[in-house]
């Protein structure tokens, strides 16, 4: 069957709304149908200073998260990325194969520097986006389930596939991007003009999975809607009701239309009210999953142990066919 590769940063501890419609509840569904690689990406979180004690605390946390969301062991394989050598190695010819005005272009190492201060951003930070291509094509991925922002990191990607391929031969799988039109972008709850995000959101405008699911249900309720009182989907004209719009519509699996006409008439209040309680009941169980998870770190550790052993497998024999066509010598 068709494979899929992610991979989600452990850096933030809890997971945003945004992480889950836009790419893990993905990554449940396609574990059914394709041979399915997921990974917490603790390279790509040191690109930015981490606490070695926090970084590690929040990496059993993300792979706690991705079990309790609905990852199976079973009918995926979970790793992290750190325990797949074969990452990094990869990584180094890929950056050996871009050229330094290409990776220049990358958007998103534009606004991240920009934010830290272009002095104080790392060179791994740069090369951010190349890791991530050799993380895919290590996996000779098919798709890669993502949000909207990562479409260009895909881009490059292919890009690069081709390339290697041409240079020394087919070698890669060109993989595509699996990006949901309608759960691609979660807008923050107080600006919907911005997306919701770890870094550029503001706290009131973040649902993070493991808050209170009081906080929660106070956020939803003071969610920034408009000036007119009509429920209707329109992203250009109402940003701020679409954005709760798809959020209730993906978490309930009742189509926009039929929301539109069940609050019908009815207020902002109404709508926010009952979409308060569907995150409630989402993220309370959740809460309660992911803490088991925790609890026993042990297994927890076993279950990323043998993912990452399955992971490694299939790295090594991508790895040592690329290390051949580029020409490296054999240890033997
Ligand atoms: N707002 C979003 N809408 C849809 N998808 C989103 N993703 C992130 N934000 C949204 C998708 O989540 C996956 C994991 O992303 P990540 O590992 O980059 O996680 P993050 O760094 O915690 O996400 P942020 O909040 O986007 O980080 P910053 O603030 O650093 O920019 C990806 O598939 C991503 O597309």
């Amino acid at each position: 069957s068709p494979r899929v590769l992610s991979g989600i940063q452990p850096t933030a501890g809890s997971f945003h709304l945004g992480n889950y419609l836009g790419a893990v509840r993905q990554w449940v569904a396609l574990q059914e149908t394709h041979d399915a690689f997921y990974m917490v990406v603790d390279l790509h979180a040191i690109t930015v200073p981490q606490d070695p004690k926090d970084l590690r605390a929040n990496t059993r946390l993300a792979a706690a998260q991705l079990l309790a969301a609905g990852l199976d062991p079973e009918r995926c394989t979970l790793f992290v990325q750190s325990h797949v050598p074969e990452h990094a190695q990869l990584a180094w010819i890929m950056n050996c194969l871009t050229g330094f005005g290409e990776a220049s272009r990358m958007t998103q190492f534009k606004d991240k520097s920009a934010k830290q201060g272009a002095d104080r951003a790392s060179v791994g930070l740069f090369t951010y986006p190349i890791l991530q291509v050799a993380d895919i094509l290590l996996y000779q991925a098919n798709e890669v389930p993502v949000g909207e922002d990562q479409r260009q990191h895909i881009e490059l990607t292919r890009d690069l596939a081709e390339r290697f391929n041409g240079r020394f031969g087919e070698t890669f799988t060109i993989p595509r991007p699996y990006i949901l039109k309608e759960t691609a972008k979660i807008y923050d709850l107080q600006d919907p003009s911005i997306k919701m995000s770890k870094s550029a959101s503001t706290p009131k405008g973040l649902i993070n999975l493991l808050d209170e699911p009081k906080t929660t249900a106070k956020k939803v309720k003071s969610a920034v809607t408009d000036t007119d009182t009509v429920i209707r989907y329109d992203v250009e004209q109402k940003p701020g009701v679409s954005n709760l719009l798809t959020i209730y519509s993906t978490l309930t699996g009742t189509p926009i239309a039929d929301l539109e006409r069940q609050y019908e008439g009815k207020g902002y209040g109404a709508l926010k009210t009952d979409l308060a309680e569907v995150m409630v009941e989402f993220v309370t169980p959740f809460r309660e999953r992911t803490q088991q998870y925790l609890d026993d770190p042990e297994s927890l550790d076993s279950i990323l142990a043998k993912g990452a052993e399955k992971a490694r497998v299939v790295a090594a024999e991508t790895l040592a066919q690329a290390y051949d066509k580029v020409g490296f010598l054999p240890a033997k």
